[in-house]
This record gives structure tokens, C-alpha cells and sequence, in this order.
């Protein structure tokens, strides 16, 4: 959009009055930044409303992104951004003698997810409008976000976030819009004597579910699309049955809290309540919405919605898809069926069994009893149509109901026309081994999706030194398409732009040097390698891997203090699941061994560990930027995708990493020596499971090093870490070491020793780090929801 400074500051001061009654002499920051908020509102709301009508008038196919987790992190600078006035913003503020950066730091993180999954959930919210895509979100507006997490004595202690304490100036609460879901009683069907049989219910629990829509603004263009979360609250006209206060806790407890488990099935009765809270209230509005604004033909709906299923949890939408077509809309089964297919698809997103979510068959039945008439409908008549093709093995290994467990995977393939993995290893590991079977039946249905990032957010806003630095050196073409970055190549023996992106490189590391002091007290060298690991804690991800190799590093100048080392700071950030004992026991051993090195004064400042507290999106604005080196150490097979391994690449950090996920297709695009691979490939990791020939005791007695460091966490040379060193310890030795560290342990050392050779070689270093950035294009996610849009979805991007 197009702003003077003169407009932005007079629309500013005028707000903060007439909102505040004050003036920029008395205002506080959080009414500057409300004031400021309100004003980006102000620019946009036009857009949107003309974006809505838009799509209403030519009646363009749309996508709906049904996720139980969103992951945005602050709003407001990415707004200015892409409306195109943070530099008018920026200087319109500094004019006041305001700082636009201080300001922001008043929006609370809208942290409504756990993880990788909820941050690619709003990645792809940015890049669908970036990209002119009409794609919308569906989600829980949850009182109580992701716990903040604090560190105390070495230990994750969770506190809530109550992140709406303020207010949230960026939603719109639609009343107007308001549905009901029901739960529970008693259902049974009736014939309507012209052969229809209709469904009766008695004693049903009601709860409102109301929308609060947030608006998903695209880069400097005119699409506006919408993220749509529900909010339960207690129906005015009640039942008097229902009319007590148990009923209004429980009601509102919908949507109070998100389930702080990451790749984890958690079979709680309210867990089960939000799934069909969000999939209900949103397919609902979806069918109002073409009944009241298009007026067409019921049984034609699949030409003009798409339905995303974003892991397991929307799966009900396929059978409460149903329900509404045969039900509500007097479709017929097959018709509602076919429908059904054309309208889902679904992504998978880990192959970890303990995340496969089924659902025990009475706990259905009792919840929600039509969907479960419909799910057992659906089981049946698919079962008598493939019998006689596929044969009873094949059948009985796909049923959605098996065992007295309703299989959620198993029904979000069945109902939808499309299943995708998220990288290429990970979509082949489904349709070779996980999903089998089902690629056996439906091979037309399985497809690859690499992730992808939102660029926008991660280099532009999160690295504006860079940024400035790329313009300078190619122009901004890169900045509407990724792939423009290859541009760079030209530059890689140019000794200015090498010069500058080291220079980046280097404040953006002070930066980081400046928070780590803040928060940690920890004074750390700037020109130390700064080595990375942020994402959740989690044991395949193999955090501990890194863990043992700082202690060797320690030993190492314990042992030789003259050694001729490279200065690090290895920096970690990560949540584990609050029920997650043995993830927990590895930030506490993290945290003494960073106790340990860190007041060593022998060591100096060769060698520093600090442990960010509560890592989350906004810090990993700051810390990925600041990154020499990324770590993505994953088990091979096991991390399905990664994302911010191409966070650390877009930002010229270097990967060292396994052949797990997307980390195989970056090595790949940033070209051979540019990267630091190591460890099992997903053949060998299953070759040892096949012959269950995995020794890690061997290890630990063989190898002296390996010995050494893990005696160490038990024999108090780590200290205050008694039962926790104890319980990896066993982990590794006892337990035979789940996810081969100790199998992976000095392939992982040599490769830190290659890096740290050429580290020493800061031209070459740098050249490595520029082809990272130039080829990181394709992880774009404007690239990724654009396959989604021509493959999946079939919907058409805006032209502007
Ligand atoms: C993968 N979350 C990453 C990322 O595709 C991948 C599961 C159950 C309940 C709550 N959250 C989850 C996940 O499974 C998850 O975040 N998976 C991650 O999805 C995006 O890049 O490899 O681990």
C-alpha cells in the first residue's frame, strides 16, 4: 500500500489519543503499541474486506488448512512488512524518538503450537497469501499458549502463558458467525417412510463455538486470507439439565489449553473433544459460507472448497464431512463419499509409532455416537468393496477399525484423494515401509511435499543486516522470489560482498552475544564459532549426541591446554513435553555441564554452553541469524522433514547434519563441501533392525573416549547430576541406546573436526556459506504451497 511518513504519523498520534486518551509525551509502550497495532488494522481492514468480496464474487475455489496447532510468533512487524511500510513505519516512529524494534517486543509470541508442525502451519498461512493463493486456517483459539519455560536450578520448570492477558489488537471476534457443537447422548436413526434414515438425538451436550478471525496479510500484494480460530464458550439457551457450573468449567476448558506434547498421542477424553470442537465449528462455517454466499448446488461443493488434513488431528473431518452432507444437507451416501475424496487430503508428519493416534472404539462411541455410526459405515462399506480386490490381509492391516481402536491415520487416508510426507526420504519411508500396505491399495494417493519456510519472516525481518547486504549485492528481486538468490553465485570470489556477509555475520552475532548476557549472564566471544541446536527436546533428535561431543571437546583442553582450538559457543534452545521425564533429564545434564565449562577458568573462552531459556519463535529470530553452524544430528529416518535446517541455511549458517529429512535434498542443492554429513543412512539404520546386531555396551567398553565421557556422568566429574546421568547413562549402556549415539559418535567428531578446519579458513568459509544462501530458493514455502495448490488442492493464485 502506499503511506507518506506525514499520513502514518498523524493517523499514529491521532490514534493514540482518541484510544488512550494520552499523547506521545505521557504513553507507555504497550499503548504505543496497541495505538500502532490498531493503525496497521486500520490499513488493511480494506484490503481484506475487498480481498472477502473478491472471492465471493468470482466464487474461487478455496483451501482450508485445518491444523490443531499455529505457530505464528509476533504479528506486527511481519504486517508492516508485507503491506510495505516498515521502513515508513520505522522512520515515522523514529521521528517521535520511538524505536519500532522496542515496541514490537511488547506483542506477546502468539505460540499456539508446539513445534515444527505449528510453525509450518502458519509458514504456509504466510506464503499462501504471499502467493495470492486464497488459503485459510482453521485452529482452537487457546486461552493458555505453549508453557514459557524457565530454567531453574538446571531444571525446565513450566509456567502458563497467558499470552491474551492484553488484549490481541489483530483478531476480530464474529459473534455473528458463532455454531454449535454437540457432544455425547443418545442417537438413533428413523425411517422417514420415503426410505431416508434420519438421525434422532436426545440428551446431547451443546457448546458454542465461536470464531475469532486473524487476518493473514500477503507480501505486497492484494490477498488477504484468513486464519479462523474457535473459542468455546456456553450456549445462552440452555437445556436446564445442562445448567450448572460443572458444564460451564468443562465447556470452556475446550479451548483453554494447548496439549504441550510434541509427537506424542496423549488418549485424554478432552484432547478427543478439541479435535472435534475445531473440525465441527470449521467445516460448519465452511458449508454456511457456500450456502449463503454462492448459492449453488450442495452436491457440487467439491469443486469449490479444499480440506486439509494437517496430521491426524482433524481427521474427524472426514466422517463429520459426512455427517453434514448426508445429515444436514440431505446428500446421498455415495455422492457424500466421492465428495468426501475429492474435498481432503492429509499430510503425515512422523513415523514415530508412540504419535500414531487411534482412539479407543467405546470412548468414540460414547463422545461423539454419529460420527461413530459413520465411521463404522465407512469401515463397512469399504471392506466388502476391497475384499474381493486386494484380498483379507491387505484389508484387515488398512481397517480404520481394528482391535477395539478407531486408527486415525488409517481414516485420514481412506477418506481423502491425497496423503503426503514432507520430504523425499520421509515419503518414500511411507510408502515403503510405514504406510505399505495402503500404498499397495491407493498408489495414486501418495505424494511428496517437501517443507519449505517463509522467507519473508526469516531472512527479512529476522536479518535485516543481511537483507540490506543481498540488495546491495544482486538487487531485490529475491525478496518476491526466492530463486533470485542464485544470483549470488556470481559473488562467491568477490572479495567485498565475502567481506560483508562476514561482517553480517558478526553483528548479528554480538546481537545474539548481548541476549545470551542479558538472559543467561554468560559473556560469550563473538568470534568463537557459534554452533546451534534449537527445536524440541526430544531423544531421536539427539541433542545428548551433541552433548557428549562438548564434553570431549572439554577433555580434550582439559588434558592439553595449549591445544590449538577454534573458540566455541554452543548454544541450545529447546521445550520438552512437561511428561517427558527422560528428555527433561537431558536439559538438566545440559545445563551442569554448561555449569561445569562455563566457570572452568582454565578454559576461558575457548569453549562456552549456554541453554536459552523458553526458546520459541521470537528467539529464533535472534539465534538462527547469529549461527555459524547448525546442528541437525537426527537419527536417520526419524525427523520427518526439519525446518529449521533451512532457516539456518537461508541465514548462511553451515549444516552439520545426518541424511535424515530435508537435510539430504539441502546438502544436495547447496552442492557437495558446503555441508557436514555424517552418521547411519536410513539403510543402515534399518539393516540393525532387521538383525537386531546394535551393541552399544561394546562401544562403551571399546572405545576410551566414548568411555571416558560417559563415566563422566556418573562419576561426579559432571556434578549434580546424580540420578539424571545415571538414567542416560543406562539409556546408552543398559538400554542398548535406542537411537544409536554412541553408534554415531565418532563419524559425528570427525565431521565437527572437518568443520572446525575449515572454519580456520574464513574465505572458504564464507564462500560455503554464500552458496547455502544462494541455493536455498526451493525450500522457499511460497515454493511448497504452491505444489500443494497445483497438485493437492487445485486452487488458483490471484492475479494481481
Ligand atoms: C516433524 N507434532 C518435523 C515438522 O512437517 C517436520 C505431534 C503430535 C502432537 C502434537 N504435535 C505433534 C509433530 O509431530 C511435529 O511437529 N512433527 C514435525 O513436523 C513439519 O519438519 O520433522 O518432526
Amino acid at each position: 500500500m502506499k503511506l507518506s511518513k506525514k499520513q502514518f504519523k498523524q493517523d499514529f498520534e491521532e490514534r493514540l489519543t482518541s484510544k488512550f486518551a494520552t499523547d506521545l509525551t505521557k504513553a507507555g509502550y504497550q499503548e504505543i503499541y496497541d495505538a500502532l497495532a490498531s493503525v496497521v488494522k486500520h490499513y488493511y481492514a480494506n484490503i481484506w474486506v475487498a480481498d472477502n468480496q473478491y472471492k465471493d464474487e468470482t466464487g474461487k475455489k478455496q483451501a482450508y488448512y485445518f491444523s490443531i496447532e499455529f505457530l505464528p510468533g509476533k504479528m506486527l512487524k511481519s504486517n508492516l512488512l508485507n503491506l510495505g511500510i516498515l521502513n515508513t513505519v520505522r522512520e515515522g516512529l523514529n521521528d517521535f524518538g520511538i524505536e519500532l524494534d522496542e515496541v514490537a517486543k511488547i506483542e506477546p509470541d502468539m505460540a499456539i503450537g508446539n513445534g515444527g508442525l505449528g510453525r509450518l502451519a502458519s509458514c504456509f498461512m504466510d506464503s499462501l497469501a504471499s502467493t495470492g493463493l486464497p488459503g485459510n486456517g482453521n485452529g482452537i483459539r487457546y486461552r493458555y499458549g505453549l508453557f514459557k519455560q524457565k530454567i531453574v536450578d538446571g531444571y525446565q520448570v513450566e509456567l502458563p502463558d497467558s499470552w491474551l492477558n492484553n488484549g490481541n489488537p489483530w483478531e476480530v471476534r464474529r459473534a455473528d458467525k458463532a455454531v454449535e457443537v454437540t457432544f455425547g447422548g443418545e442417537v438413533w436413526l428413523e425411517d422417514d417412510g420415503k426410505g431416508n434414515l434420519i438421525p434422532h438425538y436426545k440428551d446431547q451436550e451443546r457448546v458454542l463455538a465461536v470464531p475469532y478471525d486473524t487476518p493473514m496479510v500477503g507480501f505486497e500484494n492484494t490477498t488477504v486470507n484468513n486464519m479462523c480460530l474457535w473459542r468455546s464458550e456456553v450456549p445462552e439457551e440452555l437445556d436446564p439439565k445442562f445448567q450448572n457450573l460443572d458444564y460451564m468449567r468443562q465447556t470452556s476448558m475446550l479451548s483453554a489449553e494447548l496439549y504441550p506434547d510434541d509427537s506424542n498421542y496423549d488418549g485424554r477424553l478432552l484432547r478427543l473433544k478439541q479435535e472435534y470442537f475445531f473440525v465441527s465449528a470449521g467445516l460448519q462455517r465452511i458449508l454456511h459460507h457456500y450456502k449463503g454466499t454462492q448459492k449453488k448446488d450442495i452436491r457440487k461443493i467439491g469443486d469449490y472448497i479444499a480440506v486439509h488434513i494437517n496430521d491426524t488431528h482433524p481427521a474427524l473431518c472426514v466422517p463429520e464431512f459426512m455427517r453434514l452432507l448426508v445429515d444436514e444437507y440431505g446428500v446421498g451416501w455415495n455422492r457424500a463419499w466421492d465428495t468426501t475424496l475429492k474435498v481432503m487430503s492429509y499430510t503425515n508428519h512422523t513415523i514415530l509409532s508412540e504419535a500414531l493416534e487411534k482412539w479407543p472404539e467405546e470412548m468414540i462411541k460414547q463422545l461423539l455416537p454419529r460420527i461413530y455410526q459413520i465411521i463404522v459405515e465407512i469401515d463397512r462399506r469399504r471392506t466388502a468393496e476391497l475384499l474381493p480386490k486386494v484380498g483379507a490381509t491387505l484389508v484387515h492391516n488398512t481397517r480404520i477399525i481394528k482391535d477395539g481402536q478407531i486408527h486415525m491415520a488409517n481414516l485420514s487416508i481412506i477418506g481423502s484423494h491425497s496423503t503426503n510426507g514432507v520430504a523425499k526420504l520421509h515419503s518414500d519411508l511411507l510408502k515403503d515401509v510405514e504406510l505399505h500396505d495402503f500404498y499397495e491399495i491407493y498408489p495414486e494417493r501418495f505424494n511428496n511435499k517437501t517443507n519449505g519456510i517463509a522467507d519473508r519472516r526469516w531472512i527479512q525481518i529476522a536479518n535485516e543486516r543481511l537483507s540490506g547486504i543481498i540488495d546491495e549485492t544482486i538487487g531485490k528481486s529475491w525478496r518476491h522470489d526466492l530463486d533470485e538468490l542464485k544470483l549470488l553465485k556470481n559473488f562467491n570470489n568477490d572479495e567485498k560482498t565475502l567481506e560483508q556477509l562476514q561482517k553480517a555475520k558478526f553483528d548479528d552475532k554480538l546481537r545474539l552475544a548481548a541476549v545470551i548476557k542479558e538472559q543467561k549472564g554468560i559473556t560469550v566471544n563473538p568470534d568463537a564459532i557459534f554452533d546451534v541446536q534449537v527445536k524440541r527436546l526430544h531423544a531421536y533428535k539427539r541433542q545428548l549426541l551433541n552433548a557428549l561431543h562438548i564434553l570431549k571437546l572439554y577433555f580434550d583442553l582439559k588434558d592439553n591446554p595449549e591445544l590449538d582450538r577454534i573458540p566455541r559457543v554452543f548454544i541450545f534452545g529447546a521445550k520438552a513435553a512437561p511428561s517427558y521425564h527422560y528428555a527433561k533429564s537431558i536439559i538438566k545434564v545440559i545445563n551442569e555441564i554448561a555449569n561445569m565449562i562455563n566457570n572452568d577458568q582454565t578454559i576461558k573462552d575457548k569453549l562456552k554452553v549456554v541453554f536459552m531459556e523458553n526458546y520459541n519463535v521470537s528467539l529464533a529470530e535472534v539465534i538462527i541469524p547469529a549461527a555459524n553452524v547448525g546442528e541437525q544430528i537426527s537419527l536417520a529416518s526419524k525427523e520427518a522433514s526439519g525446518t529449521s535446517n533451512m532457516k539456518f541455511m537461508l541465514n548462511g549458517a553451515l549444516t552439520i547434519g545426518t541424511l535424515d529429512g530435508a537435510n539430504i535434498e539441502i546438502f544436495e542443492a547447496a552442492g557437495d563441501g558446503n555441508n557436514f554429513v555424517f552418521g547411519l543412512t536410513k539403510d543402515e539404520v534399518y539393516e540393525y533392525y532387521r538383525n537386531g546386531n546394535y551393541n552399544a555396551r561394546d562401544i562403551y567398553e571399546q572405545n576410551p573416549v566414548v568411555n571416558r565421557i560417559l563415566n563422566a556422568l556418573i562419576d561426579g566429574t559432571v556434578p549434580n547430576i546424580k540420578s539424571e546421568g545415571r538414567e542416560i547413562f543406562d539409556s546408552l549402556t543398559v538400554y542398548n541406546d535406542e537411537y544409536f549415539v554412541l553408534r554415531d559418535f565418532n563419524d559425528y567428531v570427525r565431521a565437527q573436526a572437518e568443520l572446525e578446519k575449515l572454519y580456520r579458513d574464513q574465505k572458504a568459509w564464507t564462500q560455503a556459506s554464500l552458496m547455502n544462501i544462494a541455493n536455498v530458493g526451493r525450500f522457499s514455502s511460497d515454493r511448497t504451497v504452491r505444489e500443494y495448490a497445483d497438485d493437492i488442492w487445485y486452487i488458483k493464485a490471484k492475479k494481481e
